[in-house]
This record gives structure tokens, sequence and C-alpha cells, in this order.
């Protein structure tokens, strides 16, 4: 495969509703599309950082940034046999694994075009249908709350998630377990409490989570141990995880018992099947994490999620969740058991439509 140019696309998508975390609110989605083009074939990808570092450290402008001044120059002009070689070219850019996830999965994308096959075939995976659950932003009321899980539980979704944070967090799991006792219901605190919080946190094990997701700092690993000791209910680690090295630190330690899997935070897909193989080798089941994506990096989640160890519910769902008008063709639908079926096209399986992102492409740059 040889690279011949890369467009980077930065568009512009408001949100249905405004997605609340301990972090921030966000209410309009800026994104980097990436289209590679290889052999004269044109592979997609999406860059999930936000538009500030409160999630991650990398920011739309940085990614923009390493994408053109150092992972580019390390493409261009190179001959490569696969998409799975792409990781290791770029080994010698330390971080800044959302910008080179969203080119590698582009590449992935390209590769199974060129050979007529589907990119979950091409991964490796085995899932026809993936399971979903829904990620729930902070609400300002409880009657808002309540009503929301409703809607998503009538639209069949599997789990419900919350995000939570202190002074937000135990009064809403409660309402939710009284209102529907039977639920898989999780919370995600994304990094908001300290390991001296944890007489709290164990509060929340009256209501029988499925995980509590991130509690504490996006880097600490040391400091979930000591909280994973305390609580029965599992931690799974989401920022924490960042390579395959902290995953291995993290299990191998105890800080978590499930992780939560993004491509873009770990790189793309050569690091996330590692880490995926990883875990399946200690019993430790993944899902898949979701950063509100357009349809782009929408169907490379359910790509990943066909990998045999995503046993459980990701945050990856309809299209009509978070935009009025998604990116791709068809948009991405949930059936009435609460999956997404996987589309069986030729790589990512769903068609971008190009029109509709150069009509909302706010900056637009060619590197070839
Ligand atoms: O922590 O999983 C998270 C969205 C943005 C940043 C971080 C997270 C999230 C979500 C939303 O939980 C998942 C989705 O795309 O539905
Ligand atoms: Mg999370």
């Amino acid at each position: 495969m040889k690279i011949e140019k890369i467009t980077l696309r930065e568009i512009r998508m408001p949100l249905v509703t405004p997605f609340e975390t301990s972090f921030g609110r966000v209410t309009d989605r800026r994104m980097l599309l990436v289209e590679a083009e290889s052999d004269g074939v044109a592979g997609w990808g999406e860059c999930v950082a936000g538009e500030g570092p409160f999630y991650a450290p990398e920011t739309v402008e940085t990614a923009r940034h390493i994408l053109r001044d150092f992972i580019w120059p390390l493409l261009k002009a190179r001959d490569f046999e696969s998409a799975a070689e792409v990781w290791a070219m770029l080994e010698t850019i330390r971080g800044h694994n959302m910008a080179k996830g969203s080119v590698e999965s582009a590449l992935w994308d390209a590769e199974a075009k060129q050979k007529g096959i589907p990119l979950w075939k091409l991964l490796g995976g085995v899932r026809r249908e993936i399971p979903c659950g829904v990620s729930i932003g902070i609400k300002e009321t409880l009657e808002e709350l309540v009503a929301t899980v409703e809607r998503e539980l009538a639209a069949d979704y599997q789990r419900i998630k919350i995000k939570i944070k202190p002074g937000n967090d135990i009064t809403p799991v409660e309402r939710l377990r009284l209102q529907f006792p039977r639920i898989r219901l999780m919370v995600d605190a994304n990094s908001a409490y300290r390991l001296e919080d944890w007489p709290h946190l164990k509060r929340l094990e009256a209501y029988y989570l499925m995980m509590i997701e991130q509690p504490l700092g996006w880097d600490d690993i040391f400091s979930h141990i000591e909280l994973q000791r305390r609580l029965d209910t599992p931690i799974c680690l989401d920022e924490c995880i960042h390579t395959e090295e902290h995953a291995r630190a993290a299990i191998e330690l105890g800080a978590c018992r499930i992780i939560n899997m993004k491509l873009g935070r770990v790189g793309g897909y050569t690091p996330a099947r590692r880490i995926h193989d990883l875990c399946q080798s200690k019993h430790i089941p993944v899902w898949c994490g979701g950063m509100l994506e357009s349809g782009i990096g929408r169907a490379h989640n359910i790509a990943l999620s066909t990998l045999e160890n995503f046993s459980l519910p990701g945050d990856v769902t309809a299209s009509s969740r978070y935009w009025v008008e998604d990116a791709i063709e068809p948009e991405v639908v949930v059936t009435a058991q609460g999956t997404i079926r996987v589309p069986d096209g030729p790589g990512i399986g769903y068609t971008p439509r190009v029109d509709r992102i150069e009509a909302i492409t706010a900056r637009k740059e060619i590197l070839a």
C-alpha cells in the first residue's frame, strides 16, 4: 500500500441534545475527518479529540498539527503491505493516539475496500450483531433523567450508563434503582473523585451496578488499585488505558476488572487488538466506548465491537441519538433486541456522504 494523499476536514455538527459530563458540557461537536487515498481507494477515519483537553490531553488543534507536521512526513512515500504495519511506522511519535488512530483506522478501511471485504472480517471479528447500551449525560433534574432512561429503554437499549460527579451521584442512582429495579445499570465519573472519597463511592454498592467507570484520576492506576480493593463492584477503566503497557499494569495490579476500549484513546486497531487479546487471555471483558462520533467513527466502533472479547454492551448507538442528519449512508440503527447489525459491504460498510460532509466542513487541508 502507498498513500497518495490525505484530506483533513474539520466538520461541525450540533448535537440533538447537549451532553454533560463531570468535565464539561458539549452542544456542538467539532471533529476532524481523515480521508486517506491509498492505491486509488479512499479510506475514512475520524479523530475523536475534543475541542479542549478535558477528557484526554489531545485537542482538535493538536491532532491537526501532529497529523500534518509529524504523521504525514512518516507515511508519505512509504510502501507497506498492510494497515497492520502503520502503528509501528508511527512508533517514534510519543502519545497523540487520537491523531494516530484517525489515520490508522482510515488505512484499515482502505485496505478492506481494496480487498473487497468488510473491515470487521479483515480485523478477525466474529459477531454479526453487537449489543448496545447508552451513555446518558448529567441532567438538570431527576425527572429529566428518569424520562430519558424511559425513552432509551423503550428504544430497546440493553444497558444504561449515567454520568456522575460529586454532588450528583447517589441520588440519581438511587432514584433509577427504585424506578427500574432490574435494568443493567452503571455509572461513569470521568475521573471526578479522589481516593479519599472511597467511603462515598462505597455507598453506590447498595444499587448493584454492573461497574463504576473511571472514578479516579485520568492517569492514576495506583489509586484505582486501592479503590478496587475496597469495592465489590467492578471498576472499569477508560481514561487510564492509553497503551498496552497500561492495560497490562492495570490488570496485573488489580486496578480494574473491565476495560472500556476506544480506538482513538489507544491509537488505532493494532493497539486495540493487542489490548483486546491481552484482556481475553486474562479474562477481563471489554466493551467499546464512544466519543460522540459522527457516523464515520461510529462505523469503526461497530467493526471493532465484532471482536470476540467485546462481550458487554458498548456505548455504540443509533445515529439519531446524536444527529439530525449523520455523515454516512445508511445511518446507524438499533434493532428491537438492542443490537446493531454489522454491515457486510466492503470496508466500514457505510458510505460517507461526501456532499454533506463538504457542506459542513469549516476547514480543509490536503496533505500530498
Ligand atoms: O467517558 O465514555 C466517556 C463522551 C465523550 C467523552 C468521554 C465519554 C463519552 C461518553 C459518550 O460517555 C459515549 C457516546 O458516544 O455515546
Ligand atoms: Mg468513560
